[in-house]
């Protein structure tokens, strides 16, 4: 069951094939000139994949309010119709990121039927120890897997259980793991008990994982505490995945550090101790700003692919990353940004593929800074819109994404028929 007309992408695309043909063929000429064979990268783009969050098809917003438009969804089934829309455009996010309990159903099994009627799969599943929610026993005011209350841990400890559980039946293997604890003044909780707290209930999360399952343990340095947090950066994100077991692993968001970190050196290093688990993928200009992805600094976000390509090519304990955008809109319509970050994440991959690992290596051998850097420039420089726009072509999907689902009429018609979301708070 496709969600827009095929016909309608068919002539969207019938109006775009003959500029797409003769893009591609230059572009492949220029890089057969350097040994590159075009349709090999085509297949590498097409095979590539990023999950989109269930919670991202809904205008979020800032943290101090939302601008909802007509035509939002207002449950998971809706936001599954809105990313199958995205899907079937991009094909590039086959797989949606739920969170519980915002996605709450009475029927997993009828919830995963529906979404492979859309032809999307289920990717990790999101658990959230950071609001209470009505009627639950224990407050996460003084935090979740780290509180001092020992029923508040328990807490969240069963509701990560709970995750797991719905995931199963949604066929996800990964559990992320956010908490919000942490502290806002000098002195509020120590420093070595609240970690202790948090290990010793994450590994009874840890021990309910199925065999082929993953934790990944999500580090964010700030926000919503605000003078410390428990799992504040990738050292102690891979600390604690490494007192857990081989099955945790570390994700990292590419907001969740201070200004101007080198987020790429950190994906190295995790890859270096086989603990690099995932990547949310999104931009900033100040902190947690939760922008579209390659919005703001695309070079960057190109350099992370670089390392995660050269973790593809030199492979450490099992690497399987899960991708992720985790971003937020509160000025756009959210199909048309999560089409906008698929397609910068895609291109800032095909981009990494280009690179020529040989002569970046023998110049970084031979000292040679220049070179080793024009290595990276030569293929950041390089426009790899008709590679992405013929394999989306080539799997069904649309040349021009944006200009297709605006002709679809989408919104307009979800209009109709949908409840309105209602105004209220921004998401956290
Ligand atoms: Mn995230």
């Amino acid at each position: 069951m496709t969600v827009l007309s095929d016909e309608l992408i068919a002539e969207a695309n019938a109006r775009e094939i003959a500029a797409l043909d003769e893009d591609y063929d230059a572009l492949g000429r220029k890089l057969a000139r350097g040994g590159v064979a075009i349709d090999a990268i085509k297949d590498r783009v097409a095979a590539f994949s990023v999950a989109v969050p269930s919670w991202g098809a809904g205008r979020g917003g800032t943290r101090f309010a939302k601008f909802p438009i007509p035509g939002e969804p207002t449950n998971i089934y809706e936001k599954l119709e809105d990313c199958a829309v995205i899907q079937q455009l991009s094909r590039v996010t086959p797989r949606v990121s739920p969170h519980f309990p915002w996605d709450k159903v009475a029927d997993y099994k009828g919830l995963r039927a529906e979404a492979a009627s859309l032809g999307l799969g289920f990717d990790a599943v999101n658990s959230n120890t950071f609001q209470d929610q009505p009627g639950q026993a224990q407050t996460y005011a003084t935090g979740s897997l780290s509180s001092t209350v020992a029923a508040t841990r328990q807490q969240a400890i069963e509701h990560n259980i709970e995750c797991i559980e719905i995931g199963r039946q949604l066929g996800s293997r990964d559990l992320t793991v956010w908490v919000g604890d942490g502290t806002n003044f000098p002195g509020q909780q120590d420093f070595a008990r609240s970690l202790d707290r948090y290990l010793d209930a994450a590994s009874q999360v840890y021990a309910a994982l199925p065999d082929d399952w993953r934790m990944l343990i999500e580090h964010k340095m700030f926000e919503p505490a605000f003078y410390s947090t428990v799992i504040s950066d990738w050292g102690s994100s891979i600390l604690a995945a490494q007192e857990l077991g081989p099955k945790a692993k570390c994700l990292v968001d590419l907001g969740h550090h201070a200004p101007n970190v080198n987020i790429e050196q950190i994906v190295a290093r995790l890859h270096r101790f086989g603990k690099l688990g995932g990547f949310h993928f999104n931009d900033s200009k100040y902190g947690d700003d939760d922008l579209d992805s390659g919005a703001i600094n695309p070079h960057q976000l190109f350099l992370v692919f670089n390392e995660l390509v050269e973790a593809e090519l030199h492979p450490r304990d099992g690497f399987d990353p899960s991708y992720m955008i985790d971003q937020s809109h509160n000025v756009t319509d959210p199909i048309e940004s999560m089409l906008s970050s698929a397609e910068a994440i895609a291109s800032c991959f095909a981009k990494a593929l280009l690179v020529d690992r040989e002569a970046l290596q023998a110049a970084q051998e031979a000292n040679d800074t220049m070179m080793a850097f024009q290595a990276l420039r030569r293929a950041y420089t390089i426009d790899v819109a008709p590679i992405l726009a013929r394999a989306r072509l080539e799997a069904g999907g649309a040349i021009d994404v944006l200009a297709t689902y605006r002709a679809s009429r989408w919104r307009e018609r979800k209009a109709q028929e949908r409840k309105p979301v209602g105004l209220g708070a921004g998401i956290v």
